[in-house]
């Protein structure tokens, strides 16, 4: 699919900012994909669509996550977390992206995974680094993509971590799965 019927699709199902963000994350996943070797133009889809369900309703995606069979327990965690395989299976499904890695880039891109491909860390990282992000620590991050991948990503769930600690929040067992993992590979 070429790059403008795909932002068009993504745009109208987001807000003006969400787009922005998109487009922040599109510009950032090609630059890190040329950079560590990745394959520019999935990169490209995956960011465009990585997304594209982020104002379903609740009930639209609780729906979804049983009828599909995703992983249940997303149902006991934050909502924030079912943007990312609904959005999976409804680029399939209405945009029809049939790519598999460009799919689970998507799918994995707000708690990982254990055994992250290239691609999925490229859009994890640049879902978090984009230029229009202003969290504490970003800055960071961002030099740190620029000299180690690995490291930066370690970094980037580190802070979510935390973020998420510091607000009582629960942390979804992926997550830490994902952050030992990285660990553990770390040479
Ligand atoms: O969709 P974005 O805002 O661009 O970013 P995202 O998909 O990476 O994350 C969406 C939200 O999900 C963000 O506010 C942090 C939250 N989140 C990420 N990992 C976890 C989480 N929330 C919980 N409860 N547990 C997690 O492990
Ligand atoms: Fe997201
Ligand atoms: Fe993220
Ligand atoms: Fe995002």
């Amino acid at each position: 699919m070429e790059r403008e019927e795909a932002l068009k699709l993504v745009k109208e199902q987001l807000t003006e900012h969400r787009y922005q963000h998109t487009l922040g994350v599109t510009e950032t996943a090609i630059t890190l994909a040329r950079q560590y070797g990745a394959d520019e133009q999935k990169a490209e889809l995956a960011a465009i669509f990585h997304d594209y369900a982020k104002f379903r309703s609740k009930d639209e995606m609780r729906e979804i996550i049983i009828v599909q069979g995703f992983p249940q327990d997303l149902l006991e965690f934050n909502a924030e977390l079912w943007h990312a395989p609904v959005g999976a299976y409804l680029v399939e499904k209405e945009a029809g992206i049939t790519d598999q890695e460009v799919l689970d880039a998507i799918r994995y891109h707000t708690s990982g995974r254990i055994g992250m491909t290239l691609l999925e860390k490229i859009i994890y990282l640049a879902d978090y680094i984009e230029p229009g992000r202003h969290f504490p620590g970003v800055v960071e991050v961002r030099e740190m993509a620029k000299e180690n991948m690995d490291k930066a990503l370690i970094k980037a769930v580190q802070n979510t971590i935390l973020f998420l600690l510091k607000k009582n929040q629960t942390v979804y067992p992926d997550t830490f799965y994902t952050y030992n993992d990285l660990i553990n590979k770390l040479e």
